[in-house]
């Protein structure tokens, strides 16, 4: 039996997932006795330090919690869970943490993206029982802004390179933490929780390669998802957005036997656009909600899902805000949520006021569950202009030309899955939601969505250049070689496609095998 500290943020479901499908049971925490009755804690911090500190102390839980781990007894943190043990962290002045590992916790102060979002390596330390069967070059994911700093270095555990090194485990007696996601580190992180659990095993030193450790490009599955004429909710996708074939929405499978298919052939992340949420309310939608949870039970790697994320007025006249909708989708099983359609009215209205009103979807969704957790998915058409200054908008000379030769273009956002344009450009739009809190960009491209005929390079580095969050380059994947392209002729972070995996013309681990000697890829 293990017990699991959720004080109420973010995805718990998949560590629970991901310890019952190693054959445990997993209990709650909901009283301050249960912690010192537990035989193995868990607690898998999600959101922001700061008010996972306000509720373990609402909670009456912070003193059992130094109890436990004072005892020496069995205990797991994961991410936040890791954080908490610190004196404080920067990502909330003034609000002291445990104080169990003293030390602090810093933000990022590098020239790489941030958040540190993907797959990258460890460089151990000492030996421990986690690495039990490990072969040494295997990589866990990682999704953080901020990073831990012991005073002691006898409890780091491992390392990891991103622009500096930092601390990615610690372990001091029976207490071991992980900034890194085991329930989301695939076959990898279930090892790692599987050895947490036998609590048997001896402490074992993995083979290890010298040198850095490297963060690897994300290859991305992403499942376009909605109801067909019938009333069956199916994988579907879309030449430029369109996915009806000869009147009848395109059928291209049953949504979590598709992403378990994708997760077995090696994906690093699966996303679902729910894609005609903007007209239903994806609270009513409870197949996708099942969806999510049925698919959050046997696939160990992050799930992003999107779609209807706004605030909304149901037929009887009840408010629910978009917090709520994103929190079901966290409880559902999903760890990032995206915003597409909202994102562009919110940004209209912030740049037309220059001010932020605290009260958007993208900056509510990010203060609660941390910034990491909001993607924004931007569908921008190209619209082209003879010279720069004949728009406001920001203007990009190309190499593709337009239908007249023109050689500038600008990317239009679109709301409602392209049907509706608006008077903002893809550039300013990705700018606009890092201030207001975005962790990653998902960048669509309609001119380039199902052809097959490669990303839309111009646009990636339009974007990419402009940002310091990650970007995801997605539409226009059509052979292995695209990805290459992308990977060399970008700084994009990751690369999603659709089609080509659907149609089952080249496959997931057919891209990894092609890039991966000439690209940092998760094998
Ligand atoms: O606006 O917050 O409700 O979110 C709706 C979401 O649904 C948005 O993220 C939007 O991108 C998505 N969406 C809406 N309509 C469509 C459509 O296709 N008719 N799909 C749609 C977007 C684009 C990509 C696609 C890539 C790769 N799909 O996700 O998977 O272009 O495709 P490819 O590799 O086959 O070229 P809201």
């Amino acid at each position: 039996m293990i017990t699991l500290l959720d004080y109420g943020a973010g995805n718990v479901r998949s560590v629970v997932n991901a310890i019952e499908s190693l054959g445990e049971t997993v209990k709650f925490v909901s009283a301050a006795e249960d912690v010192m009755a537990a035989e193995k804690l868990v607690f898998p911090g999600v959101g922001a330090f700061g008010s996972m500190m306000r509720v373990l102390r609402e909670r009456g839980l912070v003193e059992p919690l130094l109890q436990y781990l004072h005892a020496n007894r069995p205990f797991l943190g994961i991410c936040l869970g890791l954080q908490a043990l610190f004196d404080y962290s920067e990502e909330a002045p003034g609000v002291p943490g445990l104080g169990f590992i003293p030390g602090v916790v810093k933000r990022f102060d590098i020239d790489l993206s941030v958040p540190h979002i993907g797959w990258n390596g460890l460089k151990v330390k000492q030996p421990s029982r986690i690495f039990a069967n490990f072969s040494g070059n295997e990589k866990v994911y990682f999704v953080h802004s901020y990073y831990v700093a012991p005073n002691d270095q006898n409890v780091v555990l491992t390392t990891t390179d991103y622009g500096c090194e930092l601390v990615s485990s610690i372990q001091h007696g029976n207490i071991i933490a992980t900034q890194f996601h085991p329930e989301k580190s695939s076959r990898t992180g279930l090892l790692i929780l599987e050895n947490f659990l036998r609590q048997n095993g001896e402490p074992v030193l993995p083979p290890q390669n010298a040198g850095e450790t490297r963060l690897a490009k994300r290859i991305i599955a992403c499942l376009d998802v909605r109801s067909n004429d019938r009333g069956d909710l199916v994988v579907t996708k879309g030449d430029r957005y369109d996915v009806r074939e000869h009147g009848e929405v395109r059928n291209l499978g049953k949504p979590v036997d598709v992403a378990r298919r994708y997760y077995e052939d090696g994906a690093d992340e699966i996303a679902f656009l729910n894609i005609t949420a903007f007209r239903d309310f994806p609270l009513e939608d409870m197949p996708m909600l099942e969806v999510l949870r049925r698919t959050s039970e046997n696939v160990f790697v992050p799930l992003t899902i999107g779609g209807g994320i706004r605030d909304y007025t149901d037929v009887n006249g009840k408010k629910h805000s978009a917090l709520a909708v994103a929190a079901e989708y966290f409880r559902s099983g999903a760890d990032k949520i995206s915003i597409g359609s909202d994102a562009v009215l919110i940004v209209e209205q912030f740049l037309a006021t220059g001010e932020a009103t605290g009260r958007s979807s993208i900056e509510e969704i990010s203060r609660v569950y941390g910034n990491q957790a909001v993607v924004v998915s931007i569908d921008p058409r190209r619209v082209y202009v003879r010279s720069p200054d004949e728009v406001k908008h920001r203007v990009i000379p190309t190499a593709l030309l337009g239908p007249n030769g023109e050689r500038y273009c600008w990317y239009q956002c679109t709301i409602k899955g392209g049907r509706e344009g608006r008077d903002v450009d893809a550039v300013t739009l990705a700018q606009a939601c890092e201030k207001l809190g975005a962790g990653e960009i998902l960048l669509n491209c309609i001119d380039q969505d199902g052809t097959s005929a490669g990303f839309d390079l111009e646009l990636v580095n339009a974007v990419k250049q402009a940002v310091s969050i990650p970007v995801i380059a997605s539409s226009g994947a059509g052979r292995v070689e695209h990805f290459l392209e992308v990977f060399a002729q970008t700084e994009a972070e990751s690369a999603l496609a659709a089609g080509i995996f659907h149609r089952k013309e080249v496959s997931i681990g057919a891209v990894k095998k092609y890039l991966h000697d000439k690209v940092e890829i998760r094998l």
